[in-house]
This record gives C-alpha cells, sequence and structure tokens, in this order.
C-alpha cells in the first residue's frame, strides 16, 4: 500500500452535497466536469433508495475524489489506475455463490440479492494508509443477505471473495503481480451480522462505478477501508477464520480484525490521525476516531479483548 498524492483535481471539482442531492444541479456539474474533461462519461442508472439517518451529520466526500482516488488492486496498484482502467469489467449479469456452513446454500443473481428499494448510509472510509473520505453509500445489511441462506449454528465466521477475471481486469494480467488471486476477506458471524455493515451497490444515489467495486461490495465503516471488499462474486460461511488478503501479505502489519484504533499504530506509520482527502489542503488532517466514530455503535463487539493483540 503506497502513498500517493491526489493529483489532476481541481478545486473547482468539487461537488457539495446539495450537487448530488439535486439532480438538475448535479447534471449540470457533470456537465461543466465533462466540459473540462475531467470525467469518465458513463451515465449512471439512478437507484431507489430511502433516506436514513445514518450519517446525517457528516459532509460526503467530493465525488471527484470518491471516484477518482481508489484502491482496486485487480486494476493497477495506483490510485488513478482503477478509475482508469476499470471501465472494461461486465458487471452484468453477475451472481454470488453463496454456500459454507448455511442451511439454503445457493448461487443468486444479483436481482435476487438487491432490495428493490435500498438505503442511503453516509458512513467514514478510513484506509489503513492514513487517509479518509466520507462516502454517501446506497446498499443494504448484510445480514438480511445471510438471513435468506440460514447459516448454521457451526457457523462462525464469514469468508468473501472478489472476481478473478484477467482478461477484464488489467491488473490481473502480467508478470508482476503485487497480490495473489482472487482478493479474499473476511468477518467474525457477529461483525456481519451488525446493522451497520452493509453490501453497497451504488454511491450517490447512483449505481457504483467499476472503480468502486461494481456491482456489489462490502462496506464496514468501523474497520480499515481493506476489510471492505469490492465486486464479490462468493459468500461462504465457515467454522474456522478465514484468510484475507493482506494478512496473507504482511501478517505482521494486518491483523483479522484490522478496526480503526488511533492508539494502535501501523508498525511502519502512526495511526493517530488521517488525511482528510477532498479537505481543501492537501495535507488537511484529523485526528483518527476509535472504530473510526462508530465506537458507541459496536464496541460492545470486543468487550474483554485486547485490541493490540487482535490489530
Ligand atoms: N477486491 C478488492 N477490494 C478492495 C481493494 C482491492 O484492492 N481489491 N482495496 C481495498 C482498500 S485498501 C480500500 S481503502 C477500499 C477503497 O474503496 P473505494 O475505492 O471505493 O474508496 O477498497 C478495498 N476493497
Ligand atoms: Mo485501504
Amino acid at each position: 500500500m503506497i502513498y500517493r498524492p491526489v493529483r489532476n483535481i481541481p478545486v473547482s471539482q468539487i461537488t457539495p452535497r446539495e450537487m448530488y442531492l439535486n439532480r438538475r444541479s448535479l447534471m449540470a456539474g457533470a456537465g461543466a466536469a465533462l466540459a473540462a474533461g475531467m470525467l469518465p462519461a458513463p451515465a449512471f442508472a439512478r437507484l431507489e433508495t430511502k433516506a436514513t439517518a445514518y450519517g446525517a451529520d457528516l459532509e460526503p466526500t467530493a465525488k471527484e475524489y470518491v471516484t477518482g482516488y481508489n484502491n482496486f488492486y485487480e486494476f493497477g496498484v495506483g490510485k488513478e489506475d482503477p478509475a482508469a482502467n476499470a471501465g472494461s469489467l461486465t458487471t452484468s449479469p453477475w451472481s454470488v455463490e453463496i454456500g459454507g456452513l448455511v442451511a439454503k446454500p445457493a448461487t443468486l443473481a444479483l436481482e435476487d440479492i438487491v432490495p428493490k428499494v435500498q438505503e442511503d448510509r453516509i458512513y467514514r472510509l478510513r484506509c489503513v494508509e492514513g487517509w479518509s473520505m466520507v462516502i454517501p453509500w446506497v446498499g443494504f445489511q448484510l445480514s438480511d443477505l445471510l438471513a435468506k441462506v440460514e447459516p448454521l449454528g457451526s457457523a462462525k465466521y464469514v469468508a468473501f471473495e472478489t472476481l478473478v477475471r484477467p482478461d477484464e481486469m488489467s491488473g490481473q494480467r502480467g508478470f508482476f503481480q503485487p497480490l495473489d488471486w482472487p482478493y479474499v476477506e473476511g468477518l467474525r458471524l457477529d461483525e456481519a451480522m451488525h446493522p451497520l455493515t452493509i453490501l453497497a451497490t451504488g454511491i450517490y444515489g447512483e449505481e457504483l462505478p467499476n472503480q468502486n467495486g461494481a456491482p456489489l461490495r462490502l462496506v464496514v465503516p468501523w474497520k480499515y477501508g481493506f476489510k471492505s471488499i469490492k465486486s464479490i462474486v462468493k459468500i461462504t460461511l465457515t467454522e474456522k477464520q478465514p484468510p484475507m488478503t493482506w494478512n496473507i501479505v504482511l501478517p505482521n502489519e494486518y491483523g483479522f480484525y484490522s478496526n480503526v484504533n488511533p492508539q494502535v499504530d501501523h508498525p511502519r506509520w502512526s495511526q493517530a490521525s488521517e488525511r482528510v482527502i477532498g479537505g481543501g489542503l492537501l495535507t488537511e488532517r484529523k485526528p483518527t476516531l476509535m472504530f473510526n466514530g462508530y465506537e458507541e455503535e459496536v464496541a460492545d463487539l470486543y468487550a474483554g479483548m485486547d485490541l493490540k493483540k487482535f490489530f
């Protein structure tokens, strides 16, 4: 995970909250950005959503940063690579194989997974590299999907896998491979069932751009961003703690829990503060909050645990 500064995004391109909430001004903003040659052209379908109180007090990061500064190694290791390369991914049709320790294993088409009306939820995203954004997701609780397949009493964890498709994922081609594919992640079952844990299909009220993990990605807002696995094709309920990509690569640096914690530093850098993406000055930093600001909601999950040991 290499730190690279945001480039080529003038302050004039920043999309304030009111602009994405108002379709007409959004289109005007996109039009101006297009004219300036700043944005890719695809028109994203509007999703049917209902408002929620999640993140009502948060100011979303400008869309250009959320869709232009990404980590998605399947499309390259640079922050601008996913936006440049992910357009080639076929996201429809899409299905997810759900199995393991469940009563009703199934391969479900995306249409049968996603509720007709989803929720708007604004969450903080804190990357382990030390930067953060605020993202207005469209999604639904992972617990709703898991309920459909009926987890067995023996299920203790949930494992996730991203698509492997070298012909469409440029970062999976070539001699140099930064990671082993598929990208894999996992949660404890109680973390997966927590109401804050969602599967997202959109941002800013519209379908996910491919670089953000279309058509279906996990969002676990109290954990470092790499837990929020993109473009999911497989979900498996397990008894044992499943492997996770960054722990396989660097086990001393990235643990299974990876809860955002300003008191537990990364071996190579402090996690006490974060660089706010789109905060105006590239250097703007703010203190990092325990569990990324979701302490009240999730602290109970870790009662009595040594969070330095279980990092
Ligand atoms: N499959 C997959 N999922 C992934 C990644 C990845 O490289 N591959 N990167 C992770 C990291 S490090 C972060 S910070 C978030 C970034 O999500 P965003 O680009 O939508 O902001 O996605 C996570 N999910
Ligand atoms: Mo990240």
